[in-house]
């Protein structure tokens, strides 16, 4: 039977004028005609709500305290790599203005903050000599955060290779990920007293695809199959010997794992055979990375696919590479596929999305909220995965100041309340998902996008250095306060 609400109907279930609509003439509201069932809605106890930013999108001062140059450095000065050949040498100041920016994450009811150390700053040469004054630095911003209440949490690599690595070979050479493993265990020496999780590097799908296959990001290669897969298993192998690493230099109870941008499968139709399918496609999607990391090895399937160019595997690198870890971080954005049943061996097939599918500003980051659910219950159903952190999630949106000054981002409150409800619904069935952090906290250097895309929750007037809360703070202030986004 076809549901049709009257406005009188409306108006009875909705009492004191939820909904909007209006009362007719003469009827009388009646207090708490509507069920609240806020606790229905809420997140688990504890659960952490951040921000999330990295050290070449933010921190600028690249000369500073004998910091070493990095790929990024390298590439965002060659002409034509970036939006409008923007670099990260001033970026947001973050180096000398992080006092402001915690302050900042303060103000929103923040509990925790995932920042991300720059190699280059710690080991200038990539190897051999650590650099005292660049290790102080995060030392510093960990005091501050703590100083808040505010938890640090660390990723060790996002995206910045010391360029003296990349001059011996990068990630094509096997001495880097050893070289990743040692800074790794030095930082985890070194700050683990007070940073208790650490996430390897970020994101190997996109830096391994983005800087070695098409090469729009840093170092700019674009290598045969091959050598790329290669490369993919340098980083999967710098990830296993950091996991190792860190747990022989660190104190009892610090944690580690990566932090992946999972390629999430979507059921078109949530039928069990459907689902079932979802479950398949997502060990087959992220075959080269986080399924390798999960399993400890590479699917036959992606193996085959490889051919003559599949990776030289040394003994002992697949388990290294699966060594335990002790949570998941993965980053959601956009759907990689939605999927539904099918013949065949791989019990699945990838459904085609439309090209005027519902996008955000930026040109790949389709609007699929469902995302942030199916994300995560994979994770937890495929691999039995038993903490989950969500390290990135966020949107490009239209970002403009207003005359009063303010950005009334109304895309970006509809992206995260439509997101985040699908993100309550995976910890209401118990998907062990501890914290979210918000890509990102402010609008930042967007990599090959320069300054021209704005992922923040607070604007920057890159001019002045200014930040401005924009309405998506107080939307996400009040999710935080809440423990519920309505
Ligand atoms: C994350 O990447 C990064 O971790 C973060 O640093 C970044 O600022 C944030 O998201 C927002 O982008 O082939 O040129 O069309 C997100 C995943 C995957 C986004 C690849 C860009 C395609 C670029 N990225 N994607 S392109």
């Amino acid at each position: 039977m076809p549901m049709q609400l009257t406005r009188r109907d409306l108006a009875k279930v909705a009492g004191a004028g939820a909904f909007g609509v209006a009362a007719p003439a003469g009827a009388q509201p009646s207090e708490g005609a509507l069920p609240q069932r806020e606790s229905a809605r809420e997140f688990p106890n504890g659960f952490l709500w951040g921000t999330a930013t990295a050290a070449y999108q933010i921190e600028g001062a690249v000369n500073a305290d004998g910091r070493g140059p990095s790929i990024w450095d390298t590439f965002a000065h060659i002409p034509g790599k970036t939006h409008n050949n923007d670099t990260g040498d001033v970026a947001n100041d973050h180096y000398h203005r992080y006092r402001d920016d915690i302050k900042s994450m303060k103000a929103l009811g923040m509990a925790a903050y995932r920042f991300s150390i720059a190699w280059p700053r710690v080991f200038p040469q990539g190897t051999g000599a650590p650099n005292p004054q660049g290790l102080d630095f995060y030392s510093r911003l960990i005091d501050e955060l703590i100083a808040n209440g505010i938890a640090p949490f660390a990723t060790l690599y996002h995206w910045d290779l010391p360029q003296a690595q990349q001059d011996r070979g990068g990630w094509e050479a096997r001495d880097t990920a050893q070289a990743f493993a040692d800074y790794a265990g030095f930082v985890a020496d070194k700050l683990g007293d007070r940073v208790k999780r650490f996430f390897t590097l970020n994101e190997c799908a996109a830096f391994v695809e983005l800087g070695h296959g098409s090469g729009v990001h840093a170092p700019g290669l674009q290598l045969p199959p091959g050598r790329l897969n290669q490369a993919r298993h340098h980083v999967l192998l710098a990830h296993g010997l950091a996991v190792q690493a860190i747990r022989a230099r660190s104190r009892a109870g610090t944690q580690v794992g990566p932090a992946e941008n999972i390629s999430v499968a979507l059921p078109a139709i949530e039928t069990a055979e459907h689902i079932r399918a979802a479950e398949l496609a997502t060990r087959e999607l992220n075959a080269p990375y986080l399924t390798a990391v999960l399993e400890g090895r590479y699917l036959d399937s992606f193996l085959a696919n490889a051919g003559a160019g599949a990776p030289k595997v040394a003994a002992q690198d697949m388990q290294a590479i699966g060594s335990p870890v002790d949570f998941v971080g993965i980053n959601i954005y956009g759907p990689a596929a939605y999927v539904r049943a099918a013949d065949g061996e791989a019990g699945f097939a990838s459904l085609p999305m439309p090209a005027k599918f519902p996008m955000m500003n930026s040109s790949w980051l389709r609007i699929a909220p469902e995302a942030l659910y199916w994300g995560p219950r994979n994770l937890a159903k495929v691999w039995n995965v038993k903490d989950i952190y969500i390290t990135e999630n966020g949107c490009s949106a239209t970002d403009a100041p207003a005359a009063d000054g303010i950005v009334h981002d109304t895309d970006r409150i509809m992206f995260l309340r439509n997101y985040l409800t699908q993100l309550q619904r995976a910890t209401a069935e118990g998907v062990p998902v501890r914290g979210y952090f918000h890509w990102s906290l402010m609008d930042n250097f967007e990599w090959a996008d320069g300054y021209g895309t704005r992922f923040g929750l607070l604007h920057v007037d890159y001019a002045t250095q200014k930040r401005t809360p924009k309405l998506s703070a107080e939307f996400y202030r009040e999710v935080a306060a809440k423990n519920r986004v309505a």
